[in-house]
Formats: C-alpha cells, structure tokens, sequence
C-alpha cells in the first residue's frame, strides 16, 4: 500500500479586515437609508421597517468577530455593499490564481519541492471566476508545475474531496505529488444587505502539498490514514448562479443568485451528519474519539464544531483539540479547517492523530484522518 503523506501547507489572506462593528456600521446605514426612503408606506403599514443588525448577536450566535476580503471598501459603502474587484484582461493573472500561487509557494517552500516535481494541480473551491479554461491549468502554467491540474467545486467540502482524489492519484501509482490550491472569495456571493447572513463569510486560499512518502523529504509530515466522503441532496444551502440565466431570462442580478441558505436546518440537520462519518471514519480504521488529539473542523459556526466534537469526543473539546480561526477568518468555506490545520498542528508529536474535516453545502461532508509521522 503506498502511503500518502501531507508535506506542505500553506495560506494567503488577504490585507482587509472587518470587524463586525464596521460591517455591522455599514448595514445599519443602509437600513437608515432604506427606511426613510419608504417612510410613507412605512407610515401607511403597507411596509415592514428593516430591522438593525447588531455585533452582539453576531458574534453570539456564530464565534465570528472579523473577516478578512479581498475589498473592504466596496463592502462598506452603504451604497454598494459588495466588494469592487478590478476587472483584469485575458493578458493578466486572474484573482484566483493570484491568491492561489501565493498559498501553493509556501506549501512548496515547507515541503521542500520544486513546482516542477509536481505532477497535479486541483483548484476547489466554492465559486470559480469563469467557466474555462480551468484555474487549475493557470496556476500549473504560472507555477510551471508538469502533468495536468483541474477544477473541482463541491461547495465547503472541496478541499477534503480534492485530498481524496490527489491520494487516490498518488496511491495508484499515477502522480508521485499533488497540489490543492482553494481560493475561496466569498464576498463575492454574500447578499451583504441580509440581515440573517451579511456577517457569515471571509476570502482566504490555502493550499496543501500531498506526496508520495518514497519520495517526500520534509521533516514534518502527516501520513494520510483514510478519506472518507458523502452526500445528501438539500436545498438548505443553495445558489442558483450559473450560466444559463442568460438563456432562462432570469435576472442574473436577483437574490437566489446570491448565496441563501436556512441556517438553523443547517444547523440541526448537518452536525449529526457530520459526527457520523467522523466517528465511523474513524471506527473503519479501528480509532474512536479518544485516539485523536486534534479536529481540525470546518469553520462555519463555533456551537456547530463544539456540538461536533463533543459527540465525536465525548466531552467539551479545549480550544487546542478543536482549534478556532473563524473568529478573525470568519467562514471561507472550503479554505477553513486547512487555515485551521495549518495554524494549530505544531505542537504534536510523532504518532498522533488527528481528523481534517469539512461540511455544507449539498450537503456534502469530508473526513481525512492524518497521523504525525
Ligand atoms: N442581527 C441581529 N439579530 C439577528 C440578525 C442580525 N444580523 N440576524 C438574525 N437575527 C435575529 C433573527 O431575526 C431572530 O430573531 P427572533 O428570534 O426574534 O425571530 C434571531 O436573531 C435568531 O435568528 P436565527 O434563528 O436565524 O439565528 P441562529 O441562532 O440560527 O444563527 C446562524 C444564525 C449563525 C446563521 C446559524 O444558524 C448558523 O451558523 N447555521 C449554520 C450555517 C452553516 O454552517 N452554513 C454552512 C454554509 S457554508 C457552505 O456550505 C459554503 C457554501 C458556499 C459559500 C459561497 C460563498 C458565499
């Protein structure tokens, strides 16, 4: 059996940040302006008041204090309230690939491997900037890495699907290292004047390094034990962009094209979903919850990963076993338990084991469980 080892990891964030009181300053703005602009049918009942958002609640109910953007500015006008992006000719690098070789130059520097030893590149993420050609192929060219790269989107899981499918090219035999880059901008598909989900996300990309062991050199790596996947169709979490509005005559520009979601049915419907496949992942490699010490969970909402871990545990996780980053990250989907494997994993020791794990949209869920070589 070949085994797969994670050499690398690495992350970009952007130079933006917005703390919930200026995110939240923004919006109030604009309800103010809202308001008053209907105050006659306001006045008449035949409207309801916006309501105010508030940092209190925010944080309470999500753990979320900040998040960083590629734009703050354009997000903070109450006339725009969403980021403004330059828009960059066929000639320049796009953003995504940006972000991307920014995060893939520090795997490869902490992996010790030269772009041109890896033979497969794998953009996942949320939301992709065109259609074609695939990121993945630019940030190959960029990076000059050989062999073939693709994208793949399965919403805030792709990062744990792409580590199955780089292992499973690595374990039979037909790449020797992969690369996983995950650029996620999620401001631009967050409905920054709802109420209900204007604070949840940030934009961040990280990338990791997966090899074969015969050939890896960095000191530091973590065996790959198992991956596990899997589904369930919902439409709790939903974004109806995609390319034939244009031909549907919809308005590419209306809310459902926007990412909308039930939170509390996500909520109530994903956590045991979730400690589910962690803890059968980890029965199928006859672990259980006592054997890990550390989950590097998904990073949507603080009680999610608490009630998570705790039934995976079995007890309340301390803020090391089940490490936190969406407070200043706040959630950038499929970037976010990487920026959390990739901050909280210093300190284990040879030996321990620990889970990567990552849950929404589709629903779909990822577990890969890893052990400190
Ligand atoms: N300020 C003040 N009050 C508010 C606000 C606000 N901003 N928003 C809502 N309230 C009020 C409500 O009106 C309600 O009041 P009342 O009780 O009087 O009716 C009260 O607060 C409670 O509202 P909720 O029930 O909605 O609040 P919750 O406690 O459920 O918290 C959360 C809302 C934080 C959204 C929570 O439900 C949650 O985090 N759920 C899980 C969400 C999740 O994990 N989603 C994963 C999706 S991510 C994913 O898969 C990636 C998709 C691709 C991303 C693309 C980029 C955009």
């Amino acid at each position: 059996m070949t085994n797969v080892v994670i050499t690398g990891t690495g992350l970009y964030t952007p130079e933006h940040a917005i703390d919930n009181a200026a995110l939240v300053a923004a919006f109030n703005a604009w309800v103010d302006s809202d308001n008053s602009a209907h105050a006659d049918a306001i006045a008449r009942g035949e409207r309801e008041p916006l309501a105010y958002s508030s940092s209190e609640f925010i944080e309470k109910a999500s753990g979320i204090k900040s998040r960083y953007v590629l734009d703050a500015q354009g997000i903070l006008d109450p006339q725009r309230m969403k980021p403004k992006l330059p828009q960059r000719s066929n000639a320049e690098p796009s953003i995504q690939c940006e972000m991307a070789t920014s995060a893939a130059r520090q795997a490869l520097a902490a992996a010790q491997v030269d772009a041109a030893d890896i033979e497969l590149v794998i953009v996942a993420c949320s939301n992709l900037e065109r259609a074609y050609p695939a990121v993945a192929v630019e940030v190959q060219q960029q990076l000059g890495t050989a062999g073939y790269g693709f994208d793949m989107n399965v919403a805030c899981s792709s990062a744990t699907f792409a580590m199955e499918m780089a292992a499973n090219a690595i374990a039979a035999g037909s790449v020797k290292r992969a690369l996983i880059v995950n650029p996620e901008i999620c401001s631009a598909h967050l409905n920054f004047r709802d109420r209900d989900s204007h604070f949840i996300f940030g934009d961040a990309c990280t990338a990791l390094v997966l090899e074969n062991s015969d050939v890896a050199v960095a000191e530091e790596r973590y065996e790959i034990l198992g991956t596990r996947l899997v589904t369930r169709f919902s439409n709790a979490i939903r974004n109806n962009s995609g390319f034939l509005n244009r031909v549907t005559d919809s308005d590419p520009m209306a809310l459902d094209k926007l990412f909308v979601q039930e939170g509390r049915r996500v909520f109530k419907e994903v956590c045991p979903m979730v400690a589910k496949l962690i803890t059968d992942h980890l029965a199928s490699l006859e672990l259980n919850g006592s054997d890990l010490k550390r989950m590097w969970l998904h990073q949507a909402n603080q009680h999610m990963n608490d009630l998570i871990a705790r039934k995976v545990l079995g007890y309340d996780p301390s803020a090391t076993e089940a490490p936190i980053i969406l407070d200043r990250y706040a959630n950038t989907s499929s970037a976010g338990s990487i920026i959390a494997f990739h901050l909280y994993r210093q300190q284990l020791v040879a030996g321990d084991v620990g889970v990567i794990c990552s849950f929404g949209a589709g629903y779909s869920a990822g577990s890969v469980v890893v052990r400190r070589h």
